[in-house]
C-alpha cells in the first residue's frame, strides 16, 4: 500500500477535516479511528465535538460543544423539541465560533489535524448558519476539506445510492470545499460497486431496472445529471470499525488540501478580509451598544461592567471548554502528545458544563434580548 498522505502536510500547515454524514453513517466512529490512526503516528490530532446531543463520545474530545451549551437546557429555555433545540444549541456555540478558532491558532504546530465530528441530523449543519460560520471561518484560515461519511451497506439499492449521492451533491456545492466521499463500514459490503456504479453508465442502468417505479425513472435522468459531479469526485472505501482504507484516506485528504491551495484558497482569503474588517466593525458597534444599554451598571463594578464586558465580547473567556490545551500543557509538564486521554471527563463535565452554560446563556440573553425574551 502506498505511503500515507499525510506526510505531505508540513509543520504549520494544519488541515481540518470536517466529517457530515447522514445520521447513523459512521461519522463518529470514524473521527475515532482516524484520531487513533494518526495517534499511532504520532501526529495527535485536535478534535472538535459539535453534536451537542451524543451520549458518549468514544475519543478524547479537545473542544466539546456538550461542555459549553447544554442542548436539554436549551430545549427547555427557549421551549424547542429536541432537532430545534441541536440547531440553537450549535448556532449558540457559532458565536463563539471565533474563540474556537484561537484556540485552534495555539495548537498549530502541535496538531497536524483538525477532525470535526458533526451532529447526525446532517441538515443541522449544513443548512443552518452556524454551518457556514464555523465552516467558512475554518476555511479561511485553514486548509479545509469536507468528508461525506456514507453507510455502504444501507446504499445497495441504486435508488437510495442515488439520494446519498444527491445529497453529497448538495452539501458540495453549499460548502465549496474539497470533498472526498468516505464509503464506509466496507466490512459489511465491498464498496466496489458503488465505484462501478459511479464510473459506468450502463452499470447503475441495469441496476436500475431491476426496479421498476417512477422514482427509478426518475433517478435515470438524474443520473445523467450527476455524472458531472461523479467525474470529479474523491472516493475512498474506508471501514471505521476494522480500520481499512485509511492510507487511501490521507492520500485523498493529501490531494484535496492542494485542490483546496490551488482553487479555493484565494475565495477564502477574500472573505477572511472580509470578515476580519466587518468583524471589527461589528465588536466596534457591539461595544458601544453595550456600553449604552449598560449605562449606570457599567459605573458600578459589577461582572457585567466595562472590562469584563469588552473581554468577553472580544477576547478569549472560559466560555468555550477546552480538554488538554496549551493552557494546561504550560501549566503543567509542558507538552504531551496524547493530550486529552488522561482527563477525567465526568469531573471536567460536572465541574465546568453547568456555570460554563449559565454564563453562556445570560451572555446570550445579553446579545440577543428579542431572541431569548421569545
Ligand atoms: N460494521 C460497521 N459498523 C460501523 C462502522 N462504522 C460505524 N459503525 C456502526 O454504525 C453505528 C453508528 O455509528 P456512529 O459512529 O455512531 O455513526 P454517526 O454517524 O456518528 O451517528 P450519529 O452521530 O448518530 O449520526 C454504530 O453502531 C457503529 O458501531 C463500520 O465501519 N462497520
Ligand atoms: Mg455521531
Amino acid at each position: 500500500m502506498a505511503a500515507s498522505g499525510e506526510a505531505r502536510a508540513g509543520p504549520g500547515s494544519t488541515v481540518c477535516v470536517l466529517v457530515l454524514g447522514m445520521a447513523g453513517s459512521g461519522k463518529t466512529a470514524l473521527v475515532q479511528r482516524l484520531a487513533a490512526h494518526l495517534h499511532g503516528r504520532h501526529a495527535a490530532p485536535y478534535i472538535i465535538n459539535l453534536d451537542p446531543a451524543v451520549h458518549e463520545l468514544p475519543f478524547p474530545a479537545n473542544i466539546d460543544i456538550r461542555d459549553t451549551v447544554k442542548y436539554k437546557e436549551v430545549m427547555k429555555q427557549y421551549g424547542l423539541g429536541p432537532n430545534g433545540s441541536i440547531v440553537t444549541s450549535l448556532n449558540l456555540f457559532a458565536t463563539r465560533f471565533d474563540q474556537v478558532m484561537k484556540f485552534i491558532e495555539k495548537r498549530q504546530t502541535a496538531s497536524q489535524y483538525v477532525l470535526i465530528d458533526t451532529p447526525g441530523q446532517i441538515e443541522v449543519f449544513t443548512w443552518s448558519a452556524s454551518g457556514t460560520i464555523i465552516t467558512e471561518a475554518l476555511a479561511s484560515c485553514y486548509p479545509s476539506v469536507v468528508v461525506y461519511v456514507m453507510d455502504t451497506s444501507r446504499s445497495t439499492s441504486p435508488v437510495t445510492f442515488m439520494s446519498n449521492m444527491l445529497y453529497a451533491c448538495s452539501i458540495l456545492y453549499k460548502t465549496k470545499l474539497p470533498f472526498i466521499v468516505a464509503m464506509n463500514k466496507t466490512d459489511i459490503i465491498d464498496h466496489s460497486f458503488a465505484v462501478e456504479w459511479m464510473q459506468d453508465f450502463e452499470a447503475f442502468q441495469d441496476a436500475l431496472n431491476q426496479e421498476a417505479t417512477y422514482v427509478s425513472n426518475l433517478t435515470r435522468s438524474m443520473s445523467l445529471v450527476l455524472d458531472e459531479f461523479y467525474s470529479s469526485l474523491k472516493v475512498v472505501g474506508v471501514s471505521a470499525v476494522q480500520g481499512t482504507g485509511l492510507d487511501e484516506f490521507f492520500e485523498h485528504v493529501s490531494k484535496a488540501v492542494d485542490e483546496y491551495e490551488r482553487e479555493y484558497r484565494p475565495e477564502y482569503e477574500r472573505l477572511r478580509k472580509k470578515r476580519e474588517k466587518v468583524q471589527s466593525q461589528r465588536q466596534r458597534e457591539q461595544l458601544v451598544r453595550l456600553q449604552h444599554d449598560m449605562g449606570p451598571l457599567a459605573m458600578d463594578g459589577s461582572p457585567a461592567a466595562s472590562g469584563s464586558t469588552a473581554e468577553s465580547s472580544l477576547g478569549p473567556s472560559a466560555l468555550i471548554l477546552t480538554r488538554g490545551t496549551l493552557e494546561e500543557e504550560e501549566g503543567q509538564d509542558g507538552g504531551q502528545e496524547s493530550d486529552a486521554d488522561d482527563i477525567d471527563h465526568d469531573v471536567t463535565e460536572k465541574s465546568h458544563e453547568e456555570p460554563a452554560f449559565q454564563s453562556f446563556l445570560q451572555e446570550a440573553k445579553l446579545r440577543y434580548p428579542a431572541r431569548s425574551n421569545h
